[in-house]
C-alpha cells in the first residue's frame, strides 16, 4: 500500500518519475501480486491438486524458531487482498516468540498457495531489520540510533528497510526515498566525499554550515585527514555553529575507540562547547552497549540493514476443522493471551473469548478490515514496538511475574527470557 505524503519535498517530486523505463533487473509488483514470483513447488502443487479435484478447506499458521519483531504486514495485505480468505495477525511492532503464529490465513488451499513464497519474503525480511532496529534501540536506551544502511541493499528494498528500521525503534532514517515512500524526513551529516571535494576540512564545514537549511543538526565529520581529536577540535573552533562531531572509522584505529571519545569529549568541555558526538562505522549492538555513556547517537548500518531474517515458516495446522502438524511443528489453530510482554498460547478451542488473542482479523473475505488498517500502521507500529521496549526493560529489572501462572496445563508460556535481549540491558 503507497500513500502519497503530503510532506513530500518539492525536491523529491522533481526528481520522482512516474515513467517505469524497466531498467533494472527489479520484478514488477504485478508479477508478485499474481504469484510469478513464487518457488516451481508450487506450481506442480498446483497442478496436481487439480487434476485431482482436491483443495481442501486449510488453516495456515505462520510461526518462527525464534524470537522478533513483526513488520511487513502493510505488504501481506496487498497481496493477499482480493482473495477469498481470513486473515488475522499481529500488529506491525508486535514481539513474537518462538512457535508464536503472527499470522492465521483461513480458507481454500489454492486461494493462497503459489503466494506462500512473496507472504514470506515480505515478513521474513522486514521482521528481521525490525528485530535489529529493537536490538540497536534497546542497547542504546535514550541515546539515538540512526539507520544509515540503505547502500547495504538492493535499492528496490531502501523504503521497505527505512520503514522497518523506523518501526523497529530508530530515531531517524537517511535514505532520501523514505520522504517519498514513507512521509518520513531523511536524516544525515556529511560524507568523506564532500571534504576531499573542497581538499580541505574547515572549508567544507563552513560550507554546510552556510548553505544547508537551518533546521539541520551541524554534525561535521572529523576523520578524513587528521586524528579525531585535532578534527573536533579544528571545527568547534573554526566554525560558527557546530552541534555535533561524526566519528566515521572507530575499527580502522589501532587506538582504543572508548578513549579517542572521552578526549574528544574532555578537549570540547575544556572549551564550553556542548556538542555530540555521533559514531558510525560497522557499529554492532554490543559497541551500541559498550559506548552508550559516552556516545550521543550511534549510525548503524549493516548491523540493521543486513539483519539475518527471521525464519518464519507457513504450516497447515488444521485441514477441513480438524488439527493437523508436520513433525516438530503445534497443531491446530491457536489464539496467543498477553499479559504486557509475557505470552500463552493455547488452542483455539480453550480460549474463553477470541477478541483477547493478540491475532486480530485483518482480511474477511478478501477485503481490507479497518483493524487491518490499523495494524498496518507505521506509526503504530513503532510505538507498539517503544512501548514493548520498555515492558521488557521492566521485566527484566522485575520480578518477571507472570499473570498466567499454570493454569493452563500444557500452554506454551513465553516470555522476554525466549529473546536475547538481556545482555543488552
Ligand atoms: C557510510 C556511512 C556510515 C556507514 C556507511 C554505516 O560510510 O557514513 O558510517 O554503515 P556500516 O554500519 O555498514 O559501516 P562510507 O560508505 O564510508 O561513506 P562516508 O564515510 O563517505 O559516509
Amino acid at each position: 500500500m503507497i500513500k502519497k505524503h503530503e510532506n513530500e519535498s518539492k525536491e523529491v517530486k522533481e526528481l520522482s518519475s512516474e515513467n517505469d523505463d524497466k531498467k533494472f533487473l527489479i520484478v514488477s509488483p504485478q508479477d508478485i501480486k499474481s504469484g510469478v514470483v513464487t518457488d516451481k513447488y508450487f506450481i506442480w502443487t498446483e497442478k496436481i491438486l487439480r487434476s485431482k479435484g482436491l483443495n481442501p478447506r486449510v488453516v495456515a499458521e505462520i510461526t518462527a524458531r525464534e524470537w522478533g519483531i513483526f513488520s511487513g504486514l502493510n505488504d501481506v495485505l496487498s497481496l493477499l487482498e482480493g482473495k477469498n480468505v481470513d486473515v488475522y495477525a499481529m500488529p506491525e511492532g508486535s514481539i513474537f516468540y518462538p512457535n508464536e503464529p503472527v499470522m492465521v490465513i483461513e480458507g481454500n488451499y489454492l486461494e493462497f498457495a503459489r503466494l506462500e513464497t512473496s507472504l514470506l519474503g515480505f515478513i521474513c525480511h522486514s521482521s528481521g531489520v525490525s528485530r535489529a532496529a529493537f536490538k540497536a534501540k534497546f542497547a542504546a536506551k535514550d541515546k539515538k540510533v540512526l539507520s544509515f544502511g540503505t547502500r547495504r541493499q538492493h535499492p528496490a528494498l531502501a523504503a521497505m528497510i527505512e520503514r522497518a528500521a523506523y518501526i523497529g525503534g530508530v530515531d531517524g532514517v537517511s535514505n532520501y526515498s523514505a520522504e517519498k515512500y514513507l512521509g518520513l524526513k531523511s536524516v544525515g551529516t556529511m560524507p568523506h566525499a564532500l571534504i576531499i571535494c573542497f581538499g580541505d576540512q574547515v572549508e567544507a564545514w563552513r560550507a554546510f554550515d552556510e548553505v544547508v537549511e537551518r533546521g539541520v543538526p551541524r554534525i561535521m565529520l572529523v576523520d578524513t585527514y587528521c586524528d579525531e581529536k585535532s578534527e573536533a577540535i579544528m571545527a568547534v573552533e573554526r566554525v560558527e555553529r557546530v552541534d555535533g562531531v561524526r566519528l566515521d572509522t572507530p575499527s580502522s584505529r589501532r587506538g582504543d575507540i572508548r578513549a579517542i571519545i572521552e578526549e574528544i569529549r574532555w578537549e570540547l568541555f575544556l572549551r564550553g562547547k556542548d556538542v555530540n558526538i555521533v559514531l558510525s562505522g560497522g557499529i554492532s549492538f554490543e559497541d551500541i552497549a559498550k559506548l552508550r555513556d559516552v556516545v550521543d547517537a550511534f549510525g548503524v548500518g549493516t548491523s540493521i540493514a543486513c539483519a539475518k531474517p527471521v525464519d518464519f515458516a507457513l504450516d497447515l495446522v488444521e485441514k477441513e476443522g480438524k488439527a493437523v502438524a508436520k513433525r516438530g511443528k503445534f497443531g491446530g489453530r491457536k489464539v496467543i493471551l498477553r499479559d504486557g510482554v509475557i505470552d500463552v498460547v493455547v488452542p483455539y478451542e480453550r480460549a474463553k473469548d477470541e477478541s483477547e488473542s493478540v491475532l486480530v482479523k485483518v482480511i474477511e473475505g478478501g477485503e481490507i478490515t479497518k483493524d487491518g488498517e490499523i495494524a498496518s500502521s507505521m506509526e503504530g507500529g513503532r510505538s507498539r514496538a517503544l512501548r514493548t521496549m520498555e515492558l521488557v526493560r521492566d521485566f527484566f529489572v522485575g520480578d518477571g511475574r507472570c499473570a498466567f501462572k499454570e493454569t493452563l496445563k500444557g500452554a506454551l508460556i513465553r516470555t522476554p527470557d525466549d529473546t536475547d535481549l538481556k545482555s543488552l540491558l
